[in-house]
């Protein structure tokens, strides 16, 4: 049967006859046959990634390339008239994910099936992922994003097991979700639910009861934790997760002949950051009820956990009230106690307690002292781990620290998100760089070569008028290709510095009108959610809003510049994003990105990246050497010097700088005032002199130096540009998440052995 019989088959009518959602549905099905043939045995040790986000974005396409499938249905449909880019609009997102981690632990499940390990992912089936933004009146709304629908990817199953919250038995249904490989085996990703949960108690945009249990637990990634009911909430989700985890871990080696005190043997289990760190005590629990002892069980689960840390700011390092733990899991209690002391028998160190002084569990210190490995994101991140924040820690388990350095699946983001790069590619260097990303290199040797130069332009203008046109059709924009795309996506946050930018635009603003003309127009794209009750986050979107707006009213800077903020950025959107960028705004302050991925993804596009020596855009410079990278700013060192002197005081660099302080008080001049709101606008304004929490302002100058540097050569040097993004496009293959996610077995996990 040919692949067009075998979907029609599906369909039950010809091709032609069917509607985009019907070829949608028959796809999936396909998909979900095809993937079952690739389901292995599992021999040896098994992973188990568990983590509150799995950023999995949609699946068809995908599975299709995948499955090595992706042309034939493409052609297949053509034939009948249709577009597979048409039945892609059809399937919803499931943002199930923040943003970087969560991407991250959907990369690696591709990895994990690519590379043929076993390896399934643990997490959560919330029915509305990250929360839909729309911008009314120059404010961002949110609204659920439902991605459930009668027939999804995560297919129910009979598997329940019971979870004890706050005194009360739920029932906790296993979803699953084949996670297919490319060339690859399947696995899967393992989700759970209550039946009882209610989506219609959803009102007013995202509120809902936050006190009724059964109706809300799986409602929402990530609900609004800025009251004490929203962050009772979560301490509820994290046990339904890693109970229903951990009974599903222990079941599923038992069947495969373990006898539990050889746990370490069948499973390694990685703690995605300090969400699942109860699975701890929970695993130790359930070992418990199984006849093992407290001290034989703790050595088990050492030997089976692992912990990454993804973050050094303080306020994501959770640590939860004792309170909220008595409450919500009294079941845990006595045995995070008995862990607390025995981790005091091994350090008088009252900072590595687990319990602390104020009665407050810290969940990462229980994640480093009974687990065997804790690590890094990126070389630096690991290096201030040790260095800083966990120093006492790393003196006290010098053996357990290490790094793995961020990676990205290259299936998603360069041959689903760039078909006409990886044509390209394919055609110079061979198809060898969709398994082996360390291929991409052979592209050096025709970094001199004028014909591959112009066909990378080529493809870099193709894709920007492929941009152009998404925008004009989902946003109502319109952008010049002829400008630089200079883009900044990822979560709205003060240490990421889009309030950077925006002083940088402002500034440019008043170069252009004082004749000052930069080198070409640029066209500023941004793309972020800013967490609900993140006040100063929203108030930055807004001013980036209002400047648009000022700048498009002004047909002198218009000319010139343009400020574009796409609504509701999320997968989807990246991929159209990142294949059409020139300069990629990766400008964190230095040492607070512990990595970032962003950064990968758009140089493995051909973007050249606009950054601070900070997370992974240090091995990214390593990588591509000074010249094919615009660094610029504080180094992470001089940052923690100035944090540790405690003597940052932004109000002077205010008032010492002209320049600082024309971008500043625009925020508040009439211009803006007679387009945003007032208090938003002084807000920002007043935080950016008398805060600035992450020193936005001494970075300032150097950033608008190397940022007119980088317009200069695009607009000066074109062939010499062009060359530089082959550069980077060559070197990216260090950053496939296959090679992160070898590192993890051959440091850690030891996976199949
Ligand atoms: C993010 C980090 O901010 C980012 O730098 C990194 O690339 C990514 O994790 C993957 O490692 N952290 C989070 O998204 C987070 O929620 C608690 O950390």
């Amino acid at each position: 049967m040919n692949f067009t019989e075998t979907l029609q088959n599906l369909t039950g009518k010809p091709l032609a006859d069917c509607t985009d959602q019907e070829l949608y549905l028959a796809l999936l099905e396909l998909v979900r046959q095809k993937s079952a043939d690739r389901v292995q045995p599992v021999t040896g040790r098994k992973l188990y990634y568990i983590s509150a986000e799995f950023l999995i974005g949609k699946l068809l396409s995908n599975n299709l390339i995948n499955l090595g499938l992706y042309k034939e249905a493409r052609d297949a449909l053509a034939a009948a008239g249709k577009r597979l880019s048409d039945i892609e609009e059809v399937e919803p997102e499931p943002s199930l994910g923040n943003g970087g981690l969560g991407r991250l632990a959907a990369c690696f499940l591709d990895s994990l099936a690519t590379l043929g390990l076993p390896g399934d992912g643990v997490g959560l089936r919330y029915h509305f992922g990250l929360f839909h933004q729309s911008f009314e009146d120059g404010v961002q709304n949110e609204k659920p994003d439902p991605w459930l629908t009668a027939h999804s990817w995560a297919e129910k199953t009979d598997v329940t097991y019971p979870v004890e919250l706050a005194g009360k038995e739920y029932t906790a249904r296993l979803y699953k979700l084949a996670v297919t490989g490319y060339e690859g085996r399947t696995n899967t990703l393992n989700l759970f639910d209550l039946d009882t949960i209610d989506e219609s108690i959803v009102h007013d945009g995202i509120a809902f009861d936050k006190t009724a249990i059964d109706k809300n637990l799986t409602l929402f990634l990530y609900p609004d934790d800025s009251d004490e009911a929203g962050r009772y909430l979560r301490v509820y989700q994290q046990y339904l997760m890693v109970s229903a985890g951990a009974q599903l871990i222990l079941a599923e080696c038992a069947a495969r002949g373990c006898c539990y005190h050889d746990l370490a043997d069948y499973a390694a289990i990685q703690i995605n950051d300090t969400h699942p760190s109860m699975v701890i005590p929970e695993l130790i629990r359930l070992l418990g009820e199984k006849g093992i002892e407290f001290e034989e069980a703790v050595e088990i689960v050492t030997k089976t956990c692992a912990y990454t840390n993804h973050t050094i700011l303080a306020e994501a390092l959770e640590k939860w009230p004792r309170a909220y733990l008595d409450a919500v899991v009294p079941q845990l209690m006595p045995i995070i106690e008995k862990l607390d002391k025995l981790a005091r028998t091994r350090t008088k160190d009252e900072s590595l307690a687990i319990i602390d002084k104020d009665d407050r569990v810290h969940m990462a210190h229980m994640d480093i002292h009974f687990t065997h490995s804790t690590n890094g994101v990126a070389t630096l991140h690991t290096e201030i781990l040790k260095n800083s924040e966990l120093h006492g820690f790393y003196e006290l388990y010098p053996e357990k620290f290490n790094n793995k350095t961020n990676g990205i699946t290259f299936r998603r983001w360069l041959l689903e998100c760039d078909p006409r790069l990886t044509a390209e590619l394919e055609q110079r260097i061979g198809s060898g760089f969709r398994k082996d990303a360390a291929e991409l290199e052979k592209l050096l040797a025709f970094a001199d070569d004028e014909t591959v130069l112009n066909e990378l332009t080529a493809v870099k203008k193709a894709n920007k008028e492929a941009l152009a046109d998404w925008l004009l059709r989902t946003q109502n924009v319109k952008v010049n290709t002829e400008a630089m795309f200079d883009i900044q996506s990822k979560r709205l946050h003060e240490y990421k510095r889009q309030q950077l930018n925006l002083l940088y635009l402002i500034h440019q603003y008043h170069e252009i009108k004082a004749g000052h003309l930069p080198a070409v127009p640029l066209v500023s794209v941004f793309g972020a959610k800013a967490a609900p009750a993140y006040t100063i986050a929203k108030d930055i979107i807004h001013a980036l809003l209002t400047l648009s707006k000022v700048i498009a009213a002004d047909p002198e800077v218009s000319k010139w510049l343009q400020v574009v903020f796409i609504e509701n950025y999320n997968v989807t959107a990246a991929e159209k994003l990142i294949p059409a960028c020139d300069l990629s705004e990766q400008i964190s302050l230095a040492s607070k990105e512990a990595s970032g991925t962003g950064n990968m993804k758009f140089m493995l596009n051909g973007a050249l990246t606009l950054g601070t020596m900070d997370g992974a855009n240090v091995e990214i410079s390593q990588q591509v050497g000074d010249e094919n990278i615009y660094i610029f700013g504080q180094t992470s060192n001089q940052v923690i010097h100035r944090y540790a002197a405690g003597d940052y005081c932004a109000a002077q660099w205010y008032e010492g700088d002209a320049n600082i302080r024309r971008a500043i008080d625009f925020l508040t001049g009439a211009e803006m005032l007679a387009t945003g709101h007032a208090e938003n606008l002084t807000r920002l304004h007043d935080e950016l002199i008398h805060k600035d929490w992450f020193q936005t302002l001494p970075d300032f100058n150097a950033y608008v130096v190397r940022k007119g540097q980088a317009l200069s050569d695009y607009a000066c040097d074109p062939r010499g540009w062009r060359r530089k993004c082959l550069v980077n496009i060559a070197k990216a293959g260090m950053f496939s998440s296959d090679r992160t996610i070898a590192e993890y077995d051959r440091d850690i996990w030891h996976l199949g052995q």
